[in-house]
This record gives structure tokens, sequence and C-alpha cells, in this order.
């Protein structure tokens, strides 16, 4: 059934991935070609060191790319620990349409990408191996607290410095947090969209956990986990420290929600209260979800204060916090991953 576009993308950057998207669906274009343009435009971006090129590097100094696409159980895929290529999102959507296959790792997703005709690139830019090696000096210096292992700083966005923020503008507040790093304002780009023809499709792009154990893959390429969409129930894309949403399929059960009666924002809730539930939470930890129903209804919720959601439609182009937050930080329980 035809329906009004829309697109939602996580933290800040998300207005920017919105707007590329928005080119799309304004032209009529499709909800796939949106979501996946709209990664690619964060992916290309070096100054975004979370994502793409120039993301921060494993614990070994050495990128490794993770990313995903969706349209439905049918039609699906991953890749992950992607080292020599850029546009993870673009290199799914291929696997999606060219194999039977839902998940490609490591050099096998390099080869198929060369093989696709994506160029190989060095995704390790001089600033974040400068910002790597800083790390490796003295890990305390970037992430303001003592050094825990391997664990990255909680993902928040700063009040101050952050694209698309007005100034004094109430909506925009979230918990400024002085101790967190310059580089950790923003994080895995996540998109959901409906497209004019009522087509639903969701994409996510990440590197990962800066500074991660070598190895290490997240929940942006797992279906169910970062992202999931059921064209009959409503879609579901996620941000923040990915082995909680791995321990929950934390996008899976927000949509499950969804098909069992449950509004985009019980589901949204209902996912991190399921995660508080049956997690070790720890300060360190955050967990952003957007929901979406083939309505166009959506919501948001997190873990933590500073997650945002950028919404663009023929009426809207905004940033705002997630209407439900579970913790107001600090309250960490349990004990480190
Ligand atoms: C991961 N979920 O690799 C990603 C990272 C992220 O906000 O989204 N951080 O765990």
């Amino acid at each position: 059934m035809p329906g009004q576009p829309i697109i939602l993308s996580t933290w800040s950057l998300g207005r920017r991935a919105n707007a590329v998207g928005w080119e799309v669906l304004s032209a009529g274009g499709s909800a796939l070609d949106a979501v996946e343009r709209a990664c690619i435009a964060i992916d290309a971006d070096p100054g975004v060191d979370s994502v793409g090129l120039g993301g921060l590097p494993d614990a070994s100094g050495r990128v490794s790319l993770d990313g995903c696409i969706m349209l439905s159980p049918r039609r699906c895929a991953g890749v992950c620990f992607v080292r020599e290529h850029n546009y993870p999102v673009s290199i799914a959507r291929r696997v999606m349409e060219h194999t039977h296959h839902v998940l490609l790792a490591g050099s096998g997703a390099d080869e198929f990408a060369s093989r696709e005709g994506f160029e190989r690139c060095d995704l390790l830019t001089d600033e974040a191996r400068k910002v790597w090696q800083k790390w490796k000096t003295d890990p305390a210096q970037l992430t303001g607290e003592r050094y825990r292992g391997w664990l990255p700083p909680r993902n928040v966005e700063e009040r101050r410095g952050v694209e698309g923020e007005g100034p004094g503008d109430d909506k925009q507040r979230i918990a400024a947090d002085e101790s967190l790093p310059h580089n950790r304002r923003h994080d895995t780009v996540g998109v959901l969209a409906i497209d004019a023809a009522g087509v639903m499709a969701g994409a996510c792009s990440t590197s990962g956990m800066a500074f991660k154990v070598p190895g290490r893959v997240g929940d942006s390429p797992i279906i169910g986990c970062g992202l999931y969409v059921d064209p009959r129930f409503g879609a579901a894309v996620a941000t923040g420290t990915g082995e909680l949403l791995m321990r929950t399929c934390g996008t899976f059960l927000a949509v499950e929600l969804m098909r069992s009666g449950r509004s985009p924002a019980q589901a949204a809730t209902q996912v991190i209260e399921r995660i508080i539930e049956s997690c070790d939470i720890v300060d360190d930890h955050q967990v952003g979800l957007i929901t979406l129903n083939p309505q166009g209804q959506w919501a948001s919720a997190a873990l933590r204060p500073g997650f945002r959601v950028a919404i663009r439609s023929s009426e809207r182009d905004e940033l705002e916090p997630a209407s439900r937050v579970l913790l107001n930080g600090g309250e960490a329980t349990g004990s480190l991953l």
C-alpha cells in the first residue's frame, strides 16, 4: 500500500545520511536505494571515525568494516570483517542480489567485493592511525578513565559541537559528559526507510568498536541483531554495544514484538528492558534502537541519554533524542564483558 516516504537514521550524522536518502525517496526512488546511498555518504567521509573510510582500527591498528542491508527475510545480506574495501552495505547488497548467501566474512568478503568490481582501498587514514597510536601509548588519554581491557568509551553524543544542533534548543538537550573523548561523538550509521510505493528497507554500516580485539565482529552485519525488516510487521535498526544486541537478537526481537501487536514505541522500550534484564550492564554500554512499522509510525529508545535519531519526511528534517531512555547513566551493575 503506497504511503508517505520517510527516512530515519541513527545519530547526528544521520541528518547527512537522510539528506542523501531523501533525494532518492523524494524523486520516487526505492527505499533500498535510499538506505544504501545514505550509508555510502557516511562511509565515504574520512572525517567520520566510526564508519567506513577513516574508521578507527582494532587493537592491532587495522580497520575492519561490518554492514548489512535488508528488505525482508527473503532478501537480506551482510558482510563482516571487511578489511580492504569500503562500502560494506553496497557489498552486502551484491551478496543479497548475486548469491544465495546471507553473510560473507573476512578475506572471502574482500575477494567477493573485488570480483564485483569494488576498488581495494586502505581504510586506515593518517588521522585514525594517530588516534590509535595515542591509544596504544596511553589508553586513558582517550578513554578518560582507568584502562580496563579493550572496552571502548561509552558512545553518546556530546552536547557541544554536534552537527545539526541549534543553540539553546531544549529538544536537543542531552547529557553532556566532559570525560567523553572527541572521537566518540558518532557511531554506526543505521537507516530505515519507506518509499512512496510503501516498501520498507534498512541498512547499517560500521567500523565497529574502536580498538576492539582483532577478529571481533559486532551486531551490525548480523541480520536480526543490528537490523531486521519484515514488510508485514516492521523494521528495527540498532547502534551501540553490539554484544548486548547479539545476546538478545535485539532487532529481531523488536520486530517480533510489533508482530505480536506492540506499537513501535512499546517494542523499542521492551527490547531495551530485555537487554537490561538479560545482560550485565556496565558504564560503557549504550544501545540505541529505532523501530518503524509499515504504516510509517516510528519510535526510538536507548539504554542511556545521548542517542539521537535523525528524521526526514515531507514534513520534517530534524534530529531528536531517544523518546525513551531506560538508564540515566552511571547506574551500571554487573561485571565487565
Ligand atoms: C558494534 N554496534 O560493532 C556496533 C557499534 C556501534 O554505536 O553501533 N556503536 O558493536
